[in-house]
């Protein structure tokens, strides 16, 4: 055996340095694959995926820069910016994405950081109402204070999505607008609440392996760890300075997902944008090495996802089953 003194570990609060975790995404594949299956199933249902439908409920004219973008003002990229979502409408499309399966329903808005005032309150009104709809309510709305996070916990938030996106080197690659920092203020803000929290990153920046795994170093070793890590392939959207480019290998994407399952053994790892480049099979030896969430619904934010049908098509051809919803409140 070439890995005999790497021990996945399954306990909680154990501290990870960069080397471990190059050394476990360095396995061979079909090992690493293997040991991150083996975490999988002592911990979660390897049948069942959690399906989670993204709202953009605010689209579009960011003031951020964040390289990756399609929402940047500052970029070319065609996306129509739009005023903030009615409630009405956002009910509507929650209600559609859960007829559909998603048991999750995350709310995104093209901005910066949260503002106090009319839109603040008309979030907190349509969290308040999907919650009362027994949908499992995720907000990604970008920085927020302490006081912010109170607000959204008290109308229900379940959880909130703050990405660190890659490793705090190579952030001040992709964005110059905000800091690696500030994101973890936030996450700090967020786990000053019952909200659960969602974060992770992106791979197929430019980043080196390196960065990927500095970036679930940084994850694995937060206590408590994330409830949910979204693993995203970039999506390349013409305008946006990572236009050009090359798409991340399926390989690449693999041994991402199954090191931080082997890390984050209780974590809920959600095979995110980046699925429409992928095929069936590679998506499966993705669930295989531990994911265990996808975003479904036709669109992303602002870019397309692999249609219901196909997902639908998908689920059925590897026999797997959507997760039901945790309403349970998560408390500490
Ligand atoms: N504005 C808020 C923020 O930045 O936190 C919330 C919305 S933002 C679009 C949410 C996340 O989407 C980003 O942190 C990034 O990880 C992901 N994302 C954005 N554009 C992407 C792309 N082109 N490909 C993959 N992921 C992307
Ligand atoms: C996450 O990690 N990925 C989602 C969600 N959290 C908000 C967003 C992906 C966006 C992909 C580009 C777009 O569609 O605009
Ligand atoms: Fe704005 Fe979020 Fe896009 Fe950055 S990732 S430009 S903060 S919408």
């Amino acid at each position: 055996m070439l890995s005999q003194n790497i021990q996945p570990t399954n306990q909680e609060n154990k501290s990870y340095d960069l080397q471990e975790i190059l050394d476990l995404y360095h396995l061979p594949l079909m090992e690493l694959v293997f040991k991150a299956a083996t975490v999988h199933r002592d911990h979660h249902d390897p049948n069942k995926v959690q399906i989670s439908s993204l709202i953009s409920i605010k689209t579009g004219g960011c003031a951020e820069d964040c390289g990756y973008c399609p929402q940047a003002a500052r970029y070319h990229t065609g996306v129509k910016g739009n005023d903030l979502m009615s409630l009405e409408e956002v009910e509507q499309m929650a209600e559609n994405a859960k007829q559909a399966g998603s048991s999750r329903v995350c709310l995104g808005a093209a901005w910066r950081n949260v503002k106090d005032g009319p839109e603040f309150d008309n979030v907190l009104e349509m969290v308040r109402s999907l919650t009362k709809k027994n949908m499992e309510v995720c907000c990604t709305l970008g920085m927020i204070t302490e006081n912010q996070a109170k607000r959204l916990e008290e109308a229900g938030l379940y959880a909130y999505n703050h990405n660190i996106d890659t490793s705090s080197d190579y952030y001040k690659e992709i964005i110059s607008t905000r800091a690696f920092e500030d994101r973890i203020e936030t996450i700090g803000n967020v786990r000053k609440t019952s909200i659960t929290l969602c974060s992770g990153g992106i791979i197929g920046m430019g980043e080196t392996i390196e960065d990927r795994c500095a970036m679930l170093k940084v994850l694995a070793n937060m206590t408590p760890q994330p409830e949910s890590v979204p693993i995203n392939a970039l999506v390349a959207v013409e305008g946006t300075p990572m236009e050009d480019m090359e798409p991340v290998s399926i390989f690449e994407m693999i041994r991402t997902i199954a090191t931080a399952r082997i890390i984050l053994p209780n974590t809920q790892v959600r095979l995110s944008a980046g699925r429409n480049q992928m095929s069936p099979e590679g998506q499966a030896l993705c669930f295989m090495a531990g994911a265990n969430s996808i975003f479904s619904g036709d669109k992303l934010l602002t870019t397309p996802n692999p249609l219901a049908s196909e997902d639908a098509k998908l689920f059925r051809e590897l026999g797997l089953k959507p997760q039901a919803q945790n309403t349970e409140r998560h408390s500490r």
